[in-house]
């Protein structure tokens, strides 16, 4: 299958993120590229492509259908802000939320408390580089779906920054533009609407796809589906929960999978068939994969026990929908082994 990546992420190397209020070194760094690149190039994939020039208006009007345009505008300005304002330059972090939200968005916000409006944690912080390469890493996830659209049965997209935590007007968890989403909406706007009338969009990483379940929350059209670590006890805490089923139109469009920390295969994979008969009885013209690693027993941060050998299997599982489907990376922290774990899932895809 082909795959995008994004050269310009190397531009994206936060410092550090605060967790549980200490400083600490950041999980999601440049070389789980390389892991991943590596792997497929041990396996005998196809060499992976490159996303360098490409027309930033055409993405960012394609952005447009899942973030605002104010999020949007702030991700592009808010290193400068920052600084300008008197910030530490090592990167934007925010320090101070609105409380009330009672009475909107101040027309001219101080570049130190504007990431206050949009950040959800202290994860994910915005260094120079980092709006140019969440835009390139989408870039990538909206390539791949394009491949999809021309006919291809697969595609993955090496996204990074990871997406799935970004929402329509808010990020966090190492996230900033959601690469899932816009691959999602690139299908469903194709030949108008026609090609693909609806797109389950599958959240496979430990953490719920919290982001992704905000973008689609009040559309039929798109049916989310996100198998996580129980968020009562683990990040992100605020989103995850069985009770969230979509709302409005969207109604009974969404569907969470809490599972206790130290999941591992047999229950990861028994609750992994079922969401898989949801996505079927939904009836998708298309899949999008938010394919995060950090299930892995030995991943740093996640709290799941998959052995390394469950990967394979969710590939052919996934693979067992018989549709066309667009991978999207997400997380995955052991850097030795979060190559072979991805081109397990992708190649237990491919030859099911
Ligand atoms: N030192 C993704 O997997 N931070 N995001 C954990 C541990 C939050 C994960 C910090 C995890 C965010 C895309
Ligand atoms: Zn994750």
């Amino acid at each position: 299958m082909k795959t995008f990546y994004p050269p310009q992420h190397i531009e994206h190397q936060p410092p550090v993120e605060f967790w549980n209020g200490r400083a600490e070194p950041i999980s999601e760094v440049a070389v789980r590229v390389d892991s991943i690149l590596h792997a497929m190039q041990l396996a005998g994939m196809e060499n992976p492509l490159p996303v360098t020039q490409f027309d930033l208006a055409e993405t960012r009007s394609a952005l447009e259908q899942i973030h605002s345009r104010a999020y949007l505008d702030y991700l592009d300005s808010a290193y400068d802000h920052w600084v300008a304002d008197g910030g530490d330059p090592q990167g934007v972090m925010p320090f101070i939320s609105p409380g009330s939200r009672k009475h909107g968005l101040p027309e001219r916000l101080n570049g130190l408390a504007r990431p206050g409006a949009f950040a959800f944690d202290m994860g994910a912080v915005i260094v120079p580089g980092t709006a140019a390469a969440a835009l390139a890493s989408a870039q990538a996830a909206r390539l791949a779906a394009l491949e999809i659209c021309a006919g291809a049965a697969s595609a993955y997209a090496l996204c990074r920054p990871p997406g799935h935590h970004a929402g329509t007007d808010f990020y966090g968890g190492y996230c900033y533009l959601n690469n899932a989403a816009l691959a999602v909406e690139t299908l469903r706007q194709a030949k108008g609407g026609a090609l693909f009338p609806r797109v389950a969009l599958l959240d496979v990483d430990v953490h719920h796809g919290n982001g992704s379940q905000d973008i689609f929350y009040q559309r039929a059209d798109v049916f989310t589906i996100s198998l996580h670590m129980d968020p009562a006890f683990e990040y992100p805490f605020f989103a995850g929960y069985q009770s969230e089923r979509g709302s409005l139109a969207g109604e009974g469009y969404n569907s969470n999978y809490p599972l206790p920390l130290g999941t591992g295969d047999a229950d990861y994979l028994t609750a992994l068939t079922l969401a898989l008969d949801e996505i079927a009885y939904f009836g998708p013209a298309a899949c999008v994969v938010s394919l995060g690693v950090d299930t892995y027993a030995g991943d740093p941060i996640g709290k799941f026990k998959l052995s390394s050998a469950c990967y394979t299997q969710i590939g052919k599982r996934i693979a067992g929908l018989g549709l066309p489907t667009v991978f999207v990376q997400e997380g995955g922290y052991n850097l030795e082994y979060v190559g072979t774990l991805v081109t397990d899932v992708l190649i237990g895809f491919e030859v099911l």
